[in-house]
């Protein structure tokens, strides 16, 4: 089989790409190693910034999203005993999130590609990537419980961090940069309603927490825990009550408390693979750089890569210019090391290591005590949340 762009993996960033192509009249083949209900039902993000939301909207994969969506303004930051509210708008210049699951924005892409759009295969795992710096790169890849090729102009992985897109790029030219972090988030789904109509994050000497939600009637919440934590060992009311003892604050109320639909424990990394591009592949979302999900930047980043790349690639195909394709990494990594910088700097000033020395946790409140009374360290956090400029050109880099 050739395509004009093979994309490897069929998670947001895939199959966003795949869709932003279809409509500028450029042909793909995306491959997907996991089955249609798998990806669909993955639970991750959570949060989507205006331009995310803008360009799914651009796309034609708004329309439930406008519908199910929940606009939120702004955040409630926890930390000794106190709430504190940082509103988008007025920091921001009028921007705000929406609250739109993964899970759903996958669903609405899927469906719109697989009534509109090229082929779009699931069960198809890649192996590899041959001949990356010549003119007709090809996939190696089984389906159906054959080996099969797919020769392509470009090859886009998308197959976010255990891909294998990434391997193409010889050893001796790729950089990684990486940091663990000494703790995970157990993460759970509830059938209660959230606590509070807007995000919170907490700050509190037993560790971090976070409610958040998916619906009106759906919470989603998280509470740091070790490394290596088994489900086992957190029975629904231990939950329920270190939830409520984490995010307690002057004047909140506890947890609406519901029945565990689904808990997992998540490991907290940061990870950059440069460059994003080599010969004729490019990498992008995950397959290229992982935050910890504190900052809500992971799924945005993945969305704004595909924006510039999109653009790049039909830029290639209307006028034969490759120059946005050769600016493609460059210009990626002035975000994502951006966001990287955001997700570090949430995460390390909400959890608390072990062993942390009472010095440290005096500067978690301190910073924290800044942005709730200083409109200039609001203003950057709220800036950064909300997304910074995705580098396209045109744009206005000021925000
Ligand atoms: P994905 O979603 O991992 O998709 C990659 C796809 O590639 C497939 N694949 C292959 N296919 C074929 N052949 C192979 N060899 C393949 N290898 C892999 C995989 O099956 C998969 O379908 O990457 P993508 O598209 O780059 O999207 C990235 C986002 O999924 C990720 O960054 C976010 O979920 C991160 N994240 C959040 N991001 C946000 O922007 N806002 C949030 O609120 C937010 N919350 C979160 C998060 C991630 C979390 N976890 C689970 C780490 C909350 C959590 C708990
Ligand atoms: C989520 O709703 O899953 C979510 C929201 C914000 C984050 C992380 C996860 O920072």
């Amino acid at each position: 089989m050739h395509t004009t762009v093979g994309i490897v993996g069929g998670g947001p960033a895939g199959l966003l790409l795949a869709r932003l192509l279809h409509l500028a009249g450029i042909d793909s083949v995306v491959l997907e190693n996991r089955t249609r209900a798998y990806v669909e039902q993955r639970q991750r993000a959570g949060i989507l910034e205006q331009t995310t939301v803008e360009t799914l909207r651009a796309a034609g994969a708004g329309e439930r999203m406008d519908r199910e969506g929940l606009v939120h303004h702004g955040i409630d930051l926890r930390f000794d005993g106190r709430s504190h509210r940082i509103g988008f708008p007025e920091l921001t210049g009028g921007r705000s999130v929406v609250l739109y699951a993964q899970t759903e924005v996958v669903k609405d892409l899927v469906a719109l590609h697989l009534a509109e759009g090229g082929p779009l295969l699931f069960e198809a795992e890649a192996h590899a990537v041959d001949g990356a710096d010549t003119d007709r790169p090809a996939v190696r890849y089984t389906h159906q419980g054959r080996e099969q090729t797919l020769t392509c102009d470009y090859v886009v992985g998308c197959d976010g961090f255990h891909g294998v897109v990434r391997n193409a790029i010889p050893e001796h030219l790729r950089r990684t940069y990486e940091r663990t972090y000494p703790y995970s988030w157990l993460g759970v789904l509830a059938d209660a309603p959230p606590v509070h109509d807007e995000l919170v994050y907490a700050h509190s000497g037993r560790g971090f927490a976070l409610a958040s939600m998916r619906s009106p009637v759906v919470s989603r919440c998280y509470l740091q825990v070790p490394d290596a934590t088994h489900l086992d060992d957190w029975p629904d009311g231990r939950i329920w009550d270190e939830l409520d003892a984490r995010l307690a604050a002057d004047g909140s109320r506890p947890l609406h408390r519901g029945p565990i639909t689904a808990r997992s424990v998540l490991p907290m990394r940061s990870h950059v693979t440069e460059p994003m591009h080599w010969g004729r592949v490019f990498l992008a979302g995950d397959a290229a750089h992982i935050v910890p999900p504190t900052g809500a930047k992971g799924l945005n980043l993945a969305v704004a890569d595909v924006l510039v790349l999109a653009r790049a690639l039909t830029e290639r195909y209307a006028t034969g210019s490759a120059e946005l394709l050769d600016a493609y990494s460059a210009t990626c990594l002035k975000r994502v090391w951006r966001a990287e910088h955001f997700s570090w700097f949430m995460t390390t000033t909400l959890h608390s290591e072990v062993g942390q020395s009472p010095f440290d946790t005096r500067l978690q409140l301190s910073q924290l005590d800044r942005i709730a009374t200083s409109p200039h360290a609001a203003a950057e956090l709220a800036h950064n949340y909300v997304g910074l400029p995705v580098g396209l050109p045109g744009e206005s880099p000021s925000r």
